[in-house]
């Protein structure tokens, strides 16, 4: 079976290891990972959602933060600080800067961000294929309340500086009109035999690779079903900050807003199929009435366990829709 996976960080990752673990061994997973958080830093390029992903499959991630690595000291973050430049409200870890130099060296080197993350990735050996969504630059950047009208910033400098505390006014993905699909993309949903949207954040990770027109028609296109699995239980993201987004762009934070929000592949959306937790199993009609097959099943990954039934959840519904 050849499962594709559309994936932000933390909960796109954690729902990697549990599908990796409810698999068998001649099954395929193909993740094409967001990209739009991706920044320029001190000249070093950074792709947290692909690191996430790594990082989390490979067994190098800080089970704590959830982002960067174990075992991490601060020392050029420190020295970056005792020269009071900008930018430094950014956790560059001193082991997650050789992820980032290497990156860099090979991108100044005219590598493709497919054949820099694979290479990454012969080290970590996710166990998965992963793909960057594109390898043109495509940025999230979030409109705040500024002194003169909409002030725009990268999405990084919204989520971690100002901790996705103020109003968000407008998401722009720039660059992504024009961008193409990376390597193996359109292919890898074209040619899935499932399509599955792991329960990341609807508008910043699943959104912004959507943002990418041929992406999007993919989705479309698949023969494949297409699920998904809520990010909202019980009216509220599970570990915060994604609710300012949804609220921002008019999004109910609820699990059939978001299902409502990406819509139904039979009319024109990217859904087939969505799971919401069992607390939001009121919500259930309302989502068949939109057109998409809906089911109540445990959506919390709070272990290794529950995370794999999780999986296994999603596979059953996605099974029952081909
Ligand atoms: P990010 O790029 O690191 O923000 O990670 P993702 O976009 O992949 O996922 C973020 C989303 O994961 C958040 O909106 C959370 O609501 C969701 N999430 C985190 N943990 C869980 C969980 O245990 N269950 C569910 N259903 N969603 C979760
Ligand atoms: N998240 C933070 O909240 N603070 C940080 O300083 C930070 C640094 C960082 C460095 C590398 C990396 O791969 C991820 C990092 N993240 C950090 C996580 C990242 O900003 C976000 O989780 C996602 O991009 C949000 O979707
Ligand atoms: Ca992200």
């Amino acid at each position: 079976m050849r499962i594709t996976v559309l994936s932000g960080g933390v909960g796109g990752a954690n729902f990697l290891k549990g599908l990796l673990a409810a698999v068998g061994p001649e099954d395929e997973v193909t993740v094409i990972g967001n990209t739009a958080d991706d920044i320029w830093l001190f000249g070093l390029r950074v792709c947290p959602d692909l690191d996430t992903v790594m990082y989390t499959l490979g067994g190098g991630i800080d089970p704590e933060r959830k982002w960067g690595r174990t075992d991490e000291t601060w020392n050029a973050k420190e020295e970056l600080t005792a020269y009071g430049v900008d930018k430094t409200w950014f956790g560059l870890g001193d082991r997650d800067l050789a992820t980032h130099l290497i990156r860099t060296q090979m991108w100044h080197d005219g590598v493709g961000l497919a054949a820099i993350t694979e290479r990454l990735c012969d080290r970590w050996q996710p166990g998965v294929r992963l793909l960057p969504m594109t390898e043109d630059q495509v940025e999230t950047h979030i409109g705040i309340d500024g002194a003169d009208g909409i002030d725009t910033i990268h999405f990084q400098e919204y989520w971690i500086r100002l901790g996705a505390r103020v109003p968000v006014r407008e998401v722009t993905f720039t660059g992504a009109g024009e961008a193409t699909a990376g390597p193996g993309v359109v292919e890898a949903i074209l040619s899935a035999d499932r399509v599955i949207l792991p329960p990341s954040n609807p508008i910043v990770s699943i959104g912004a690779i959507l943002s990418v027109a041929p992406v999007a028609t993919a989705l479309r296109t698949t023969s494949a079903p297409v699920v998904g699995v809520s990010p909202i239980i019980g009216g509220a993201a599970v570990r915060g900050m994604a609710d300012q987004l949804l609220t921002g762009l008019g999004i109910e934070i609820s699990a059939a807003g978001v299902a409502r929000h990406h819509g139904a592949r039979t009319s024109g959306g990217v859904l087939d199929g969505w799971l919401v937790d069992g607390a939001d199993a009121g919500e259930l009609s309302a989502i068949e009435t939109a057109g998409i097959a809906a089911k109540a099943v445990p959506l919390y990954m709070t272990d290794d366990a529950t995370t794999a039934q999780l999986a296994r959840d999603t596979l059953a519904l996605a099974d029952s829709l081909a």
